[in-house]
């Protein structure tokens, strides 16, 4: 029995298919949001007190969107009377011969980002209790800051604007047409369009319309490190979030945010971790990304316990170029897909959702979106053949 008809279903309710369907509400759409589990959750990768939100990319495209992206931010904290964003910068440190930090520190000069070059004299002096390594260079992007992330999605997520959200049923079936129909485990639905952003079970969805993207998900160990002396590299001492483009230890970024959530424990986690089955992830348990930090720690700051107090876990959905996915299903175009958020999505969740819901109302998007369409991983494929 069909259980209820609306002009959009969202199917995924992390942070990009709740800032999709806020959009969706906020344009009229008679829209229904569908999340798997029971609301509020830890199984996905939207949880979690805090994100890192920052201008500082090695690509243009991603600081431009950036740009609006804090003020869509903004907005959400003045709508719900809300605090979502605390600013406190972001240090880089990388090599300074390295194409990672070069571009990095191109992309914040050539887009008049406010940010501060630090040198081997003033670094101390600006940012105590961090070693900079011979050889590495070191900006802050003075914008970037900490997002709140738990109480984003739930800011999010309010029904006021008229939306409709079902938790706890999970979609079994998807049958596209010009009239898309969606059984969960609950009821059927339908709808005159459909937007996937189901995470790292985008590829068990999409299977029911005939498309595989080449997804990779991958479990992230999230540690937290104690201080030795308590406040050493605390949010409300002013000390910033930081990115290590490249170390000793590893080709792959590493990211820190201030003590916070857990008073007296630095969160710090590298940006890689083992393939993992989204519904098995306590299975997966490599710890190879910790034995990395443990050494990045032990050398750079010196004021942690270099042994992981607290170990949370997340996932990531890769692609191929760690590029998003944003684009029409090629065959069906009243289906849209976010999809491969490969571990630096939630900043955008507000430009995200204003896009997808572009997409879905077939109006023009507001940004360039060949970055991330899929055809990108089928012309690869051609000119390899
Ligand atoms: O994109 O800033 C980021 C980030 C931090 C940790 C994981 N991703």
């Amino acid at each position: 029995s069909t259980h209820g008809e609306y002009d959009c279903i969202v199917i995924g309710a992390g942070v990009q298919g709740s800032f999709t369907a806020y959009q969706l509400a906020t344009r009229n759409q008679k829209t229904l949001l569908l999340e798997q589990f029971i609301l509020p959750h830890s199984r996905g990768s939207s949880h979690g007190q805090t994100r890192i939100i920052r201008k500082a990319y090695e690509q243009d495209f991603y600081t431009h969107m950036m740009e609006e992206c804090y003020e869509l931010w903004a907005q959400l904290e003045r709508e719900a009377g809300v605090k979502l964003y605390r600013q406190t910068g972001l240090l880089v440190m990388g090599p300074e011969d390295s194409q990672s930090y070069q571009q990095i520190k191109d992309t914040l000069q050539k887009n008049k980002v406010p940010m501060a070059i630090l040198n081997r004299d003033n670094f101390c002096q600006h940012i105590p209790n961090v070693n900079l390594a011979v050889g590495d260079g070191a900006v802050v992007d003075i914008t970037a800051g900490v997002l709140y992330a738990d109480r984003a999605l739930k800011t999010v997520q309010f029904e006021k604007l008229g939306g409709v959200i079902r938790d706890n049923e999970k979609v079994t079936d998807i049958k596209p047409g010009p009239v898309v129909t969606v059984a969960t485990s609950a009821a059927v639905y339908r709808a005159k369009s459909l937007v996937i952003t189901a995470g790292p079970w985008a590829n068990r969805l999409l299977a029911h319309t005939g498309l595989q993207l080449p997804l990779k998900v991958v479990k992230i160990n999230v540690c937290y490190w104690k201080e030795k002396v308590p406040g050493s590299y605390d949010v409300k001492q002013r000390f910033p979030c930081v990115l290590v483009t490249e170390s000793k230890e590893s080709k792959d970024h590493i990211y820190g945010l201030p003590s916070n959530e857990y008073p007296g424990l630095m969160k710090i986690c590298h940006h890689m971790g083992s393939e993992t089955d989204p519904d098995q992830r306590d299975k997966q348990t490599d710890r190879s990304d910790i034995d990395i930090l443990q050494r990045c720690i032990a050398r750079c700051f010196p004021g942690l316990v270099p042994e992981p107090a607290v170990v949370e876990s997340c996932m990531y959905t890769l692609t191929p170029d760690h590029h998003f996915v944003l684009d029409r299903h090629p065959a069906h175009s009243n289906i849209v897909l976010g999809a491969g958020f490969s571990g630096h999505g939630f900043k955008f969740g507000p430009i995200i959702g204003k896009l997808l819901c572009e997409l879905t109302l077939g109006e023009v998007p507001s940004y360039d979106l060949s970055p991330f369409r899929i055809r990108r991983f089928l012309d690869k494929t051609k000119s390899a053949l």
